[in-house]
Parts: structure tokens; sequence; C-alpha cells
């Protein structure tokens, strides 16, 4: 494989699809070529790329000829359509969507926490979902000292993850509040500006969502680990950028809270923001446009033998997203793999 890369982005023109591009250039990545792909809507748009503007082109089957990374922002529709067929032409496939996030021969990957599995790629891999991203990275090290049992978890999740159209619609909501005038609400069932949502994505049988169940499956696959117990409610909460979730994790050994805040400080993609006392914790408009996961409020659960309560912020387009596909390819680079 060659040392400097043609590199597809799949969906450039969307939230995800733009920080791809912006973490690639801030992180140096050795791109040749960036070929930006969208639907039809966006083909015929420009993107700027190490000062050159180069034109959005439709995705098709020949699109990923001569590419050597195709990485899908997702909305899974695209990613359905073209991920194997891109890896027939020879690319390497990072995939945002969750449409093979569980599947048996895609590893699904956090290079800080599971960079082993991408040594049995089948030309694809998948990135988790943010809330998912965040949670793990911040359990590792307690997984790694203690052992986890479960997880209880709650989101508080920016309208970012839904894409342009939602970050457009709280803003409107936003200033139509501040005018007098009425909310319309057309991204989610309800208005999301002053108001606080429990459902994403859709409803399963179960009781939970999809949303809460990509969080205990993927959680499983990650730590490569069934026997965790995780239950989540995952909540939609009118922010723009950086998701927030209040993790609850029993642990197999007793991990103190100053042990729990030891074992953070020194974990790779976390940064401990906990000084209570200073009112010092991780919110999200502190996190965003950051790459570390923030981790505060840390504290021995007082309702268990062995339990600790978390904060966990990051920012759900780049660590929840760009970023861990961008450091997904850069981890094979360093195994050789691409
Ligand atoms: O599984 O915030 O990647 O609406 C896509 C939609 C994550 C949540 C995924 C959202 C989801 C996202």
């Amino acid at each position: 494989m060659p040392r400097s890369y043609r590199v597809a982005v799949v969906g450039a023109t969307g939230a995800v699809g733009k920080e791809m591009i912006k973490v690639l250039l801030q992180r140096d990545f050795p791109v040749s070529e960036l070929v930006p792909l969208a639907t039809s809507r966006s083909a015929g748009t420009e993107v700027e790329f190490k000062g050159k503007r180069i034109t959005v082109e439709e995705t098709s089957a020949c699109s990923f000829d001569g590419i050597d990374i195709a990485l899908f922002a997702g909305g899974g529709s695209a990613s359905q359509e073209y991920g194997w067929e891109a890896v027939a032409r020879g690319a390497v496939v990072i995939d945002n969507s969750s449409t093979f996030r569980m599947e048996d021969n895609v590893p699904l990957v956090v290079p800080e926490v599971n960079p082993h599995d991408l040594k049995w790629h089948k030309g694809l891999i998948a990135n988790p979902n943010c809330s998912t991203i965040q949670m793990v990275v911040a359990l590792k090290p307690i997984y790694d000292a203690a052992g986890i049992k479960r997880i209880v978890v709650n989101t508080y999740q920016a309208v970012s993850g839904t894409g342009k159209e939602a970050i457009d619609e709280l803003d409107k909501q936003t200033r139509d509040y501040a005018a007098g005038r009425e909310m319309t609400a057309e991204v989610y069932p309800y208005q999301i500006a002053l108001n606080v949502l429990p459902q994403i994505d859709a409803f399963m049988p179960n009781g939970y969502t999809k949303e809460e169940m990509k969080m205990v499956n993927e959680t499983r696959k990650i730590l490569g680990d069934n026997d965790i117990a995780v239950s989540a409610t995952t909540v939609r909460v009118p922010v723009f950028y950086g998701h927030s979730e209040a993790v609850n994790v029993e642990t197999e050994r007793k991990l103190t809270a100053a042990e729990a805040r030891s074992l953070l400080s020194g974990a790779p993609g976390v940064v401990v923001v906990d000084d209570p006392a200073e009112r010092i914790y991780p919110m999200p408009v502190m996190a965003a446009g950051k790459d570390e996961v923030m981790v505060g409020r840390i504290r021995e659960d007082i309702s268990v033998r062995n339990g600790l309560d978390l904060w966990v912020v990051a920012d759900n387009l780049r660590k929840g997203a760009a970023l861990n596909a961008v450091q997904i390819a850069e981890k094979m680079m360093e195994l050789g793999l691409i």
C-alpha cells in the first residue's frame, strides 16, 4: 500500500463528512487525493481541501476504483448500497453508520480500547455509535483494573448527532422563541428547544430504543465481554455539539474514587476534569471542538459495595464520529494493515 492515500469521503457535505475532512487536514493525514462523494442532491457543490476546491461527485460503484480508504460518514443507505462494493473495488472502508456494526465479520473499533480487532478485518471496519465510543474510552481503564459487572447509563445527546437539519431546527426554534413566534418541529417529533426528548431512534418491542440497544450491544462487542450487563436511557437535549453521559458502573473488585481518578488521568484519549470544590466538571460547551473524552464527577456509588459514578462528555462529531474514524485509519497504518 502507498504511504500516501487516495481517500474518499462518502457523505462529504453532511455534518460528519465535513468534520472528517477537517480532521484529515488537522491531523495531517497523508492524503494524496481527496474524493468527496455525496448523493445527487449535493453533487456539483465544492469542498475545500489544502487550498484547493474539489467538486463533490455523486456516489456510484465506480467512484471507488483506485480508492485506498473510503470513509463513510453514515446515514446507512450509502453504506448499505456501496460499503462492500467499495471493498470489492479495493478500498478499505471505515463506516460510521449502524449498518454493519454487529456483524461477525466486521470489527467494531475504538483505537484506545480494542485496536487488536483491526487485525482480523475483511476490508470493512465499523465506527461505533457516538455515545458508545465516549463511554468505552472512559470505562476501559476501569474494566482492565477491576472488571465490570454492570453499567447503567443515561445520555444527554446533542442535536448535531442527527445532522445539519437538526442543528438548523434547534437554531430556528430558539430564534422563534426569543422573537415570541410559534415554534414548529420537523426533524424531531416535538420541539427540541427548551425541551428534553426521551427518544433517540425508533422504539423496539422490548421498550428500549434502537439507540439504547446500540449502546448495550456495541459496548459488549468492543470490550469483548458478553457477560457485562448494560442498561441505557438515551435522551436528546437542546445542545448543538457534545454528548454528556451519567455512567454508573458496578465493578467486580473495589476501586476507590481516588484510584479511578488516577487510572483515568493516565488513560489514552481521556482528560480528567474533576474539581467539585472549584465547580470544575465537564460540560458540552467545553468539549465541543476538542478531541479528548472528558471525565468528571468521579465518585463512589453509595448504594452498592463496588460501584462508581462518572460524568462523561465528548464532542460527538469528533471522537464520536469523524475523529474516531480517522484514528482507525491511522492505527491501521501503524499496524501495517494499510
Ligand atoms: O448509530 O444523534 O450512529 O441522532 C445516528 C443518529 C447515533 C445517534 C448512530 C443521533 C446514530 C445519531
